[in-house]
């Protein structure tokens, strides 16, 4: 068999997708999710001027010597816009080898080592009010595990926290817009918030929360301190993760669970949290950490240090990620818990798909490869919208983030 054709797809069903779809010449086609929020043009450039050119003629049951090809045959390693470009392949070629052997990829992966895929949803509002009444509605969807993310008082926004509910979109504007934070206000707020929520909802719902990269190894670790009494399952991205060792500051001061990685893209930007155990969750996903052949071995070397896995997914990562990552959830020996941002109408019907929500767990789809499509004609009435995600600011000025 051979590859023939191969085409990048760029639609915005109410946010920006970029889809790499495969053709071969014995019919057989797969897919694969390029997305990059905000950076979207950039992969797709990628993708159509460098390696759509090297992929006609190839066998497309090569799935790893395509891998190695991509990645080593740039020169260029590493980095979000060429992994989450080798991940577009990655995907649609395991889609195609999942289609030739009549199978769904996670029975090519080892099969089921669990019957359903625990995901968690998002809760958020401007106020403690607003963040409960969520959380209800949550529970009611059968949901049992729920991200908490609050307005501060004081501060005008709060990254996480949309306008929208369960399609929360964070990339507003073409130019970036900006917000202000204080970590004194934040710091002081955050744990009164999962007071309220716990008094409310008792001991066992599963409780998160995403700090946004937002503090210092130091200020992290008071954080996971003042939530230890709420026993969060984990607390996200505490500190930006350039510096992998920043982390051991944090694991000093508290029990709180740690997770972390949804802007990672190779093992190498975790090995180190991963060897140390300074972390309890993994969260790369698909698409943006070099597709299912990289993603695995991130897990497998998660699976042999106590990390499970907890991959992201917002709705910037479109059904084509999320099916493929649950294709993974669901064989991976060392899965934690899968992000689910629910997509809207709009876009669920560019991208048909087999997976399915029931009591708290998604189900894989069950046809042949990922069980998951573009729809061409549909995808052709939605033109690309530039939109960027907002830039943070200290009061003072400065710009934030570390
Ligand atoms: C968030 C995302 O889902 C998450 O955990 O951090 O909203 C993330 O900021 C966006 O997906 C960025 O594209
Ligand atoms: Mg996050």
């Amino acid at each position: 068999m051979r590859i023939t054709a191969a085409r990048v797809i760029v639609t915005c069903p109410d946010r920006n997708f970029v889809t790499l779809k495969i053709e071969t010449d014995e019919g057989f086609t797969g897919v694969g999710d390029a997305t990059l929020n905000g950076r979207e043009l950039a992969v797709e450039s990628y993708l159509r001027d460098h390696v759509v050119p090297t992929l006609i003629g190839r066998d497309p049951s090569r799935i790893e010597d395509t891998w190695q090809y991509l990645y080593k045959g740039a020169y260029w390693r590493r980095g979000p816009v060429t992994m989450s470009a080798i991940s577009a392949v990655d995907q649609a070629l395991w889609d195609i080898k999942g289609k030739v052997a009549g199978l769904p990829v996670y029975q090519l992966l080892g099969g089921r080592s669990r019957d359903g895929v625990t995901v968690y949803g998002h809760a958020n509002g401007e106020t403690v009010d607003d963040v409960l009444a969520e959380v209800g509605k949550y529970v009611e969807m059968g949901y049992r595990a729920v991200r908490i993310q609050s307005g501060i008082p004081g501060l005008a926004t709060t990254y996480g926290v949309g306008k929208d509910k369960l399609f929360y979109e964070p990339a507003d504007a073409a130019i970036p817009s900006e917000a202000v934070w204080s970590t004194g206000r934040y710091l002081s707020f955050v744990p009164s918030v999962f007071q309220r929520v716990r008094d409310e909802f008792g001991p066992h719902l599963r409780l998160l929360h995403d700090v946004h990269h937002r503090l210092t190894p130091i200020e992290a670790g008071r954080l996971g301190k003042s939530l230890e009494p709420f026993h969060l399952t984990w607390m996200e991205d505490p500190v930006p993760a350039e510096l992998q060792e920043g982390f051991r500051l944090i694991r000093q001061h508290t029990t709180t669970p740690i997770a972390v990685g949804e802007v990672f893209n190779t093992i190498w930007d975790c090995q180190q949290l991963i060897q140390e155990q300074l972390i309890d969750y993994i969260r790369a996903t698909v698409v943006h950490a070099g597709g299912i052949t990289h993603l695995r071995r991130i897990f497998d070397l998660a699976a042999l240090h106590h990390v499970r896995s907890g991959s992201h997914g917002a709705t910037d990562l479109s059904p084509v990620c999320m099916s493929a990552a649950l294709h993974l959830d669901i064989s991976i020996p060392n899965f934690g818990l899968q992000e689910y941002m629910r997509h809207t109408e709009a876009t669920d019907a560019v991208f048909p798909h087999g997976y399915h929500f029931a009591d708290g767990y998604l189900h894989p789809a069950e046809q042949p490869g990922l069980g998951v499509d573009i729809d061409e004609e549909l995808a052709a009435q939605y033109p690309y919208r530039p939109a960027s995600l907002p830039v943070n600011r200290l009061e003072d000025g400065t710009v934030h983030s570390w």
